[in-house]
């Protein structure tokens, strides 16, 4: 079986192509643009099964040579932080509506059995204090990079109902583990923590985030590639809701530095308070659990950064960019977070 994954030098895709090549038999295609939060780095010895192509999802006639000969894409590439999209939209409706436009199509002309649209919790907007969002749940959302995404699940829906291309859509909650770029919560407080930097916390950091481990998301797509009904939505959730001021105090005591370094800083414009999903659809259906608890799982991804300080070094200092310039051209938008 040969399965496409795009963004797969992203975060959740690289971690996604680690777990995918445990399963014999499957060969996979690892297509990213290389923006600044693609990184060669994060598919570093993950064998011959695994074939790296440079590509943009926006790029009609690279993405239908990947897909030629594919069973599967698993699409994962768009631009993901929200404060970036609140600086400037363009880039997220460039590449998470208009490309995915281009990937459906591509996918379609194809003839590729099972396309999985890897989407987020952050279309349903925002939550008061109780509820969850279930699969029923009103899309509204707030951010322009939730509005992008949200417009990316809405044409994939389309192409099932209108065409029959066999999609599913998955809606996944915080996602938190190894190669993080340090723009996201957690990866940007542990290295702030372990540099003694201050630490900005938006608002009064009582806004609550539903988090899962990286890696459980990802069985959790695997799960859906292999028995998910086509045209369905899936909520992907641990069921583990902390605030951010509890994930920044969890994660100075697992650093051993002061709380000192905390800085209550402006609010994010149009901050979403909380975050929750209803996951009972998925765990019915296609027989999924969660196997990090929250407290293994962040403890475990602080070791990590701890560990691989030149991972980190080498995203920060631009070496990385530099890298990747040399072997393959300039890169996209973005910078240093
Ligand atoms: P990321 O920013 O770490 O990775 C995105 C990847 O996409 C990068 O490697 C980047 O180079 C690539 N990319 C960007 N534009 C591209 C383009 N035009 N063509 C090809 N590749 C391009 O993001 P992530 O956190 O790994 O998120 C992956 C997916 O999961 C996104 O679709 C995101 O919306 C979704 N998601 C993320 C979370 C989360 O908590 N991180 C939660 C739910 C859903
Ligand atoms: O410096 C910070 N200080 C702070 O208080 C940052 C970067 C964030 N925050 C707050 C904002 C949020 O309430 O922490 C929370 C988490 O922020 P992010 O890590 O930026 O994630 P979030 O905005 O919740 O979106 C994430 O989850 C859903 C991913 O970035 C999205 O790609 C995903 O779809």
């Amino acid at each position: 079986m040969r399965v496409v994954v795009t963004g797969a030098c992203g975060f959740i895709g690289s971690n996604l192509v680690r777990k995918l090549v445990e399963i014999a038999g499957i060969d996979v295609v690892a297509v990213d643009a290389l923006t600044y939060a693609g990184n060669l780095r994060n598919l570093d010895g993950v064998g011959p099964r695994v074939r790296f192509v440079r590509g943009d999802v926006r790029d009609r006639e690279a993405m239908t040579s990947v897909l030629a000969d594919a069973d599967a894409v698993l699409h994962l590439a768009a631009e993901s932080h929200v404060d970036r999209s609140i600086a400037d939209a363009r880039p997220f409706v460039e590449t998470n509506v208009l490309g995915t436009a281009v990937l459906l199509d591509a996918a379609r002309e194809a003839g590729v059995r099972r396309v999985v649209l890897i989407s987020t919790d952050e279309v349903y907007g925002s939550l008061g204090a109780n509820g969850l969002f279930t699969e029923h749940s009103p899309l509204a959302p707030s951010s322009p990079y939730a509005a992008s995404k949200a417009a990316s699940d809405l044409l994939a829906l389309a192409y099932h109902r209108t065409y029959g291309l066999p999609v599913i859509v998955t809606r996944c909650s915080n996602n938190f583990g190894p190669y993080q770029f340090p723009e996201k919560l957690i990866p940007l407080v542990t290295l702030r923590a372990i540099r003694r930097e201050p630490i900005p916390l938006y608002g009064n950091g009582l806004n609550v985030r539903d988090w899962i481990h990286v890696e459980d998301h990802c069985r959790a797509l695997i799960r859906v590639l292999e028995a998910g009904e086509p045209g369905a939505v899936y909520n992907i959730s641990a069921h583990e809701e902390r605030t951010n001021l509890q994930v920044v105090q969890a994660i100075l005591a697992l650093v051993g530095a002061p709380s000192t370094l905390v800085r209550f800083v402006s609010d994010r414009p149009g901050h979403d308070f909380r975050y929750a999903l209803d996951s009972r659809k998925l765990r019915r259906e296609v027989g999924w659990q969660p196997v990090w608890t929250f407290d293994e799982g962040l403890a475990a991804t602080v070791r990590w950064y701890q560990e691989n300080e030149a991972w980190w070094q080498s995203v920060l200092t631009g070496d990385y960019r530099q890298y990747v310039e040399r072997q393959y051209g300039a890169l996209g938008q973005g910078g240093q977070p």
